[in-house]
């Protein structure tokens, strides 16, 4: 298939506290994107340390792994037509309160930090993450024969 991505989201605690794992499942697979893997799990200081690294030098570095390791997390494997840009669009800006009605963020965040939801920022970083959060026997390949509804001819070949 043309271009077919994967994409790491993980739903952050305040995700779960909120009670809003469903609704933004439901947001992703209406979308026509296809689940791949899906877990729940703590993050480790170690691991944040990591999927963080760009940001260790930030005042709000230790709040930031506090508040990822202050519940679970739901983590999930999306695949699509270009599935990484799809994935943030659907996700919005960063903080809560500046991002766009109608995304994840938009519409349930008004927080700079507890924004519900992560999602890979390219290619690369969706092949590292996957590989942080997924064991092999974890990531799911199967036809969707949604696809056939979802895509075009040209879109699936
Ligand atoms: P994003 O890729 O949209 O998740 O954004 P970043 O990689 O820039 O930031 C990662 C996380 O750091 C955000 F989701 C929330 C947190 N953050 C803060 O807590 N304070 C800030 O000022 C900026 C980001």
């Amino acid at each position: 298939m043309a271009k077919l991505q994967k994409s790491v989201v993980l739903l952050k605690p305040d995700a779960l506290q909120r009670g809003l794992v469903g609704e933004i499942i439901t947001r992703f697979e209406k979308k026509g994107l296809k689940l791949m893997g899906l877990k729940m799990m703590n993050l480790t200081d170690e691991l944040l340390d990591d999927w963080y690294a760009h940001h260790k030098e930030k005042p709000f570095f230790g709040d930031l792994k506090k508040f990822m390791m202050s519940a679970p997390i739901i983590a999930m494997l999306w695949e699509g037509l270009e599935a990484v840009s799809t994935v943030r669009k659907l996700c919005g800006v960063t903080k809560g309160y500046e991002a766009e009605g109608g995304s994840i963020r938009g519409d349930f965040s008004i927080s700079g930090q507890l924004n519900i939801i992560h999602a890979s920022d390219s290619i690369e970083t969706a092949l590292k993450e996957e590989g942080l959060i997924f064991d092999k026997d974890e990531v799911f390949d199967y036809d969707k024969g949604e696809y056939l509804w979802v895509y075009s001819v040209e879109e699936r070949d």
